[in-house]
Parts: C-alpha cells; structure tokens; sequence
C-alpha cells in the first residue's frame, strides 16, 4: 500500500492538528453564560482551597511575580471550532499546586462569576494547564477571561474556566456548570467526549 488519501480518513478534516469533528477559524469567538464580570486587579486573587481545609492565595503582585511560561498551543471548542498556534503567557499549575496536598485528587476551578467546571488534578499537572493572563503578546481581554484565566487546552475548551478565581480540591468529582449541563465530565478532544 502506498499513500492513503486524505479523502479516506472519515470525519477527519485532513490536518493532523484537527481532532475528529472540527474545523479551524483565524478569530477568536467570544463564549460565555451570562456577563463578562469586572475585576479590578487590586481586588484579584487567585486561591487554592485544600480538602484538608488549607488556604492559599495570591495576589495580582504576587502572582505576577512568580516563574511566567510561553504557551503556545491548539485550542479546541466543543462547538466544533479550533483556533491553532494560541500564544500565551501565564503561570503553571505545576507552580500553583507546588506542595499542595489532595487525597481525591480532582479539582473544581471557580470563576468570579460563578461559572464552575470539574479538571482532575492529573489534566493540570505536567504542562498541562496554566493560569493564563496575556494573549498573543497583549492583557487578556475581559471578554475572553482577563484579567487572568485558567488554559487547559489539551481539552475541550469549556473547562479553560475565564475570569478564575481559584481552585477547590475535591475528594471525588462534581460536575461543573456544563457538566451538569450534558457536557462530558473529562472533555477529551481527541476522543470527542462531547456529551455525557
Ligand atoms: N467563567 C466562564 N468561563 C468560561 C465560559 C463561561 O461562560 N464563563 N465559557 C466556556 C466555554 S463554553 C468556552 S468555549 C470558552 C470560550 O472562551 P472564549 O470566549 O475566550 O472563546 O470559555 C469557557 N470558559
Ligand atoms: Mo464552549
């Protein structure tokens, strides 16, 4: 056998880059449940509640001042459009989650807001996930989460929970907004876990 067409490979859209069932676009649609909260940078913080009851938090200072990645990366909506190549800059949860201790092992990220969703703690450690506060070299725009938001882009990305407040570890998991809502409870591009 020689090489297999493109026009063989299903729902596949031909570029390697494109998990089954999406397209890509150049812009940048705007997706959110209710209004765009505003939080002045001196009021942010970004938490990390412990099921043991622990607490920790940064400021907007004291974030900025800790190890900043360049992230660029795919991202994916469940709606069916993917943006490639997304440049941003944050910081890891690998830093964030430094020391902290969880037995369950899952996490609810909250956003200010009130918008949940569920990410297990394996799908943000290991340069998985950021909390991300420029974009394309730029502040984050309000409409897209700024002043800062989390970025899980290897799912999909209703779980890159915009304007973040923190996360709460949690002993098993709770569904999140859209989780509850028919969304999948993991979010899987690559095996387009979609609905549940
Ligand atoms: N706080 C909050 N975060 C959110 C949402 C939301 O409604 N509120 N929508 C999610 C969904 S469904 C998607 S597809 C992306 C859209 O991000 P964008 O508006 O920057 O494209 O944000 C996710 N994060
Ligand atoms: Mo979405």
């Amino acid at each position: 056998m020689g090489i297999v067409s493109s026009g063989f490979r299903g729902r596949r859209s031909g570029n390697p880059a494109l998990p089954p069932g999406q397209h890509e676009t150049r812009d940048f649609p705007v997706l959110t449940a209710g209004p765009a909260p505003l939080i002045p940078l001196e009021e942010w913080e970004f938490f990390i509640a412990m099921e043991n009851g622990r607490r920790l938090s940064w400021s907007w200072e004291e974030f900025m001042a800790l190890p900043q990645d360049e992230i660029t990366k795919d991202i994916h909506c469940v709606t069916s459009w993917s943006k490639l190549g997304t440049v941003w800059r944050g910081v890891s949860l690998d830093t964030l989650l430094e020391g902290v201790e969880t037995t369950g092992g899952f996490t609810t990220a909250h956003s200010y807001g009130g918008y949940t969703t569920n990410v297990p703690v394996r799908d943000l450690l290991e340069g998985k996930a950021w909390v991300a506060w420029e974009f394309d070299g730029e502040p984050l725009e309000r409409a897209h989460g700024g002043p800062a938001r989390l970025l899980v882009p290897h799912l999909y990305f209703w779980k890159s929970a915009k304007w973040i407040h923190g996360l709460e570890l949690t002993g098993k998991e709770a569904p999140g907004f859209w989780e509850s809502n028919g969304y999948h409870l993991h979010g899987d591009p690559w095996r387009e876990e979609r609905y549940s």
